[in-house]
């Protein structure tokens, strides 16, 4: 009976691995080194688990030189007694059955509901091998699958032991993935946000490959986090920082308001997963900041007119982390289409509450720092109605100022389906008159920008919007900026940021990157966002009267053309845009077929966040130190000067 019951779960096991190599990027999102990296997640998820569950202080990340990877952690380790319906260890089922997370758990906090979550077991059917140590009641468990999940060494004992907790070593493998080079920063990027979330753990990632070795440990936490989100800026007070419970709710909150920043930056998590897309807790969270701010500010008399602050009003330079844990069950709720967003009805009111009383005592109790919020507030608020007023002028106008911008610069694209267009911004008027006529009409649009963007990491938010370029670019763009901005209503499923291959042409990068980055990040989060890769030579020679030519976007392409051409044969360099002809810009740069683009990503908030506001920001010290530190000056002459004025 039992042998029987054993064969047919056997056959169910193998299929759902099956499934898994089958569509690895149904499970995994993709089979790049995004994918890669997910294997990962899935075992390091399961160790952050069980730290988050209050067991064991320290999980250790190795990559070793044959290219496998493993993740120790000193948790009670994974039951290994027998599963009663399948007569398999637990062990056994944790890594040869698909599961999200808590089916065969008790864990009471998980973040497996998240975004992740399909566990273990994919990390193991993607792998030649995984090999898995368990120390638990005083032995060494161990057992190993090989090619995708086949288990070759059933579990064993192999010793005693005092340690407790689990070692899972395993290699992708390369039949699967297009790359199975595990990048250290990419690990220890993902591995520091979760020892933000999880003060006092100490998580260690170690590259045996070339000798590097990263700690991370918070002792206080999302406070920290906050402090290295604003690194360099010139700040209000000392980190905030609150933490509560509520209806079975524990909540942790870190803010603070920076001068002269006017972006907004929450961060909120429950479980330590990231909601990028927000959700009843950071609604919770507003409402409670913008009530408290207010009612402070008409109390103490510092707004006499009565003309309330709006929310956006207060949060111009916050940064703020949120992190949420909700016990597991029908309370922890995650929505929408990629499930980042939190949709715990309680979270909302329960924030609310929590941030009122906590924030209206802060100010109550540092009246100095208090008067300084309101008085930035202030600035922001007049700001906002000036630009609302200059706005409204212009509208009342015959012709709306923004309609004139619109039909003068931009070329569109003749289809209405705005999911197949593609906006080009173009540098400079010159190639905008190549890449119109050398386009795509029905799909391509171009916009030519003339000069360099304004850069808007310093200069507000009601400054941004009366700059000409910026206010083409988001009408022409059509789905609003900033907080209102809806990726959805994008009236082009592709934009595309095409300069020249040089330094002005980085720098221009740069600068729209900033405002992506600040005004329509949703963009970006989307795969919306593209830079667009023009090649750096042509190598032609004749054959036949005829010219026979191929492109080359690096050094090595080179040699390859040259190679493929054969014989005599010229190199044409590109130093710009413009040196192209619209068919040639056409077939190397904008042709879906042949073009490469390079598609913008947002993998570390903290990294992004600080970079952005050492490279583009006020102060010229530390961006100084850094280029100093980071930058072969022989290269990049000119564009540090450029960075630098
Ligand atoms: C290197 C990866 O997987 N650690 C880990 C996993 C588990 C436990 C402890 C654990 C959980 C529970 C009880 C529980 C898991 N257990 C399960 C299951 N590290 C790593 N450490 N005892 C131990 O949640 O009740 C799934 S994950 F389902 F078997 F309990």
């Amino acid at each position: 009976m039992a042998e029987s019951n054993y064969t047919a779960n056997d056959i169910d096991v193998f299929e759902g691995l099956t499934a898994v190599r089958k569509r690895p990027a149904m499970y995994i999102g993709s089979t790049n080194v995004m994918g890669l990296h997910h294997l990962v997640w899935e075992v390091v998820d399961n160790a952050v688990d069980e730290a988050l569950s209050g067991y064991g202080k320290l999980v250790t990340i190795t990559i070793y030189k044959d290219g496998s990877l493993s993740v120790l952690d000193e948790g009670r380790g994974i039951p290994v007694d027998i599963h009663k319906k399948t007569g398999m260890p637990a062990v056994q089922l944790i890594f040869s059955t698909l599961h999200s997370g808590g089916k065969f758990s008790n864990k009471v906090y998980t973040s497996s509901a998240g975004l992740h979550g399909v566990g273990a077991s994919v990390t193991n059917a993607l792998s030649t091998y995984c090999d898995v140590t368990v120390y638990r009641d005083g032995k060494v468990n161990h057992l190993r699958f090989e090619d995708g999940g086949k288990l070759v060494t059933p579990l064993e004992v192999l010793d005693n032991t005092r340690k407790h907790g689990t070692l899972v070593r395993f290699k992708p493998d390369p039949k699967i993935f297009s790359s199975v080079n595990f990048n250290f920063e990419t690990i220890s990027t993902h591995v520091q946000e979760s020892a933000f979330l999880l003060k006092g753990v100490k998580f260690v990632v170690i590259d045996e490959r070339v000798n590097k070795r990263n700690e991370f440990l918070y002792e206080e936490g999302i406070k920290q986090y906050v402090e290295s989100l604003n690194e360099n800026k010139e700040v209000l007070s000392p980190v905030i920082h609150f933490e509560g419970e509520d209806s079975e709710i524990k909540m942790e909150v870190a803010l603070q308001f920076a001068r002269k920043d006017y972006s907004e930056n929450i961060y909120s998590y429950a479980n330590n997963v990231r909601t990028r897309d927000g959700g009843t807790h950071e609604s919770g969270f507003k409402i409670g900041l913008t009530k408290a701010v207010n009612d402070y500010a008409e109390e103490s008399g510092l707004i006499k007119n009565k003309a309330k602050l709006d929310g956006s009003d207060i949060r111009e330079g916050l940064t703020a982390i949120i992190s949420l844990r909700i016990p597991e069950g029908e309370k922890l709720q995650f929505e929408g289409q990629t499930k980042q967003k939190l949709g715990t009805p309680e979270a909302l009111a329960i924030l609310n509450n929590f941030i009122y009383t906590n924030f209206t005592y802060y100010l109550n109790e540092n009246k100095e720092f208090a008067v300084n919020l309101i008085r930035k507030c202030i600035d922001a608020q007049s700001a906002r109605v000036a630009a609302r007023k200059a706005k409204d002028a212009v509208r009342s106008n015959k012709k709306a100022k923004t309609e004139f911008i619109l039909s003068d610069k931009l070329t569109p694209a003749q289809s209405k389906d705005y999911d197949l267009n593609e906006l080009f911004i173009v540098e400079g008027d010159s190639a905008g008159g190549t890449a119109k006529s050398g386009r795509n009409r029905i799909h391509q649009a171009i916009l030519p920008l003339r000069g360099k963007p304004l850069n808007t990491e310093s200069i507000s938010n009601d400054k941004m919007i009366r700059n000409e370029e910026f206010a083409t670019l988001i009408n022409t763009i059509g789905a609003g900026y900033g907080e209102s901005f809806n990726p959805d209503d994008s009236h082009y499923g592709k934009v595309i940021i095409m300069t020249d291959a040089d330094t002005d042409g980085a720098h221009i990068q740069t600068l729209l990157l900033t405002f992506f980055y600040r005004y329509m990040r949703p963009l970006i989060l989307k795969g919306k966002l593209f830079v667009a890769m023009p090649p750096l030579y042509r190598v032609f020679k004749e054959v036949n009267h005829k010219i026979v030519y191929q492109y080359a976007w690096d050094d090595d392409g080179l040699e390859e053309a040259k190679k493929k051409l054969g014989g005599a044969c010229r190199v044409n360099r590109y130093k710009g845009l413009g040196e192209m002809n619209d068919t040639q810009l056409w077939e190397s740069t904008m042709d879906p077929e042949r073009r490469q683009l390079l598609k913008v990503t947002i993998e570390d908030p903290l990294e992004a966040e600080q970079r952005l506001t050492l490279l583009m920001g006020n102060d010229p010290k530390p961006r100084r130190v850094w280029i100093e530190e980071n930058i072969d000056f022989n290269e990049v002459d000119s564009f540090l000067e450029e960075v630098n004025k």
